[in-house]
């Protein structure tokens, strides 16, 4: 069941110069970067990325965070993947994020609206499919 998943270095990962650092992890780990991109998301993208939070209190302050700067999108292979990497990711909460993934060694609560927290991974199958499209635009 070799997988794609969708990860992205959210701004505040690529501000802290962090690009290298979370690469190497997935790469260290054993997947594979099969495709790599750099951009700054326009609020159409990140509305269709992040629809499912749409009506949260923490919609607007998301799209204007993961408009806010340069965003690293990279297309991630390997048998598991999408697990994995949520994996080491770790929780969505940076400061109980567990020690050893991305979020609990690199990341930490700045007392913002949104949660900055480095990376996103998704989640299932389908939203990988979903949002690799939306990145990419299809398939390698
Ligand atoms: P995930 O990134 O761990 O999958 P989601 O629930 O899909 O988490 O939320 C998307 C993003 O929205 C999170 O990564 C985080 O940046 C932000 N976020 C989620 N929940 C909250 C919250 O309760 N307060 C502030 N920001 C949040
Ligand atoms: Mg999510």
């Amino acid at each position: 069941m070799t997988q794609d998943t969708l990860v992205l270095i959210k701004p505040d990962g690529v501000a802290r110069n962090l690009i290298g650092v979370i690469l190497a992890r997935i790469e260290a780990k054993g997947y594979v970067i099969v495709d790599l991109r750099m951009l700054t998301p326009d609020r159409a993208l990140l509305g269709a990325h992040y629809a499912e939070h749409l009506g949260k209190p923490f919609f607007d302050p998301l799209l204007d965070f993961m408009s806010s700067g340069p965003v690293v999108a990279a297309r991630v292979r390997g048998h598991r993947v999408i697990e994995g990497f949520r994996a080491l990711a770790g929780a969505t909460d940076p400061t109980t994020a567990a020690p050893g993934s991305i979020r609990g060694d690199l990341g930490r609560d700045w007392g913002e609206r949104v949660q900055k927290n480095l990376v996103h991974g998704s989640d299932s199958p389908a939203s990988a499919e979903r949002e690799l499209g939306l990145w990419f635009g299809g398939t390698v």
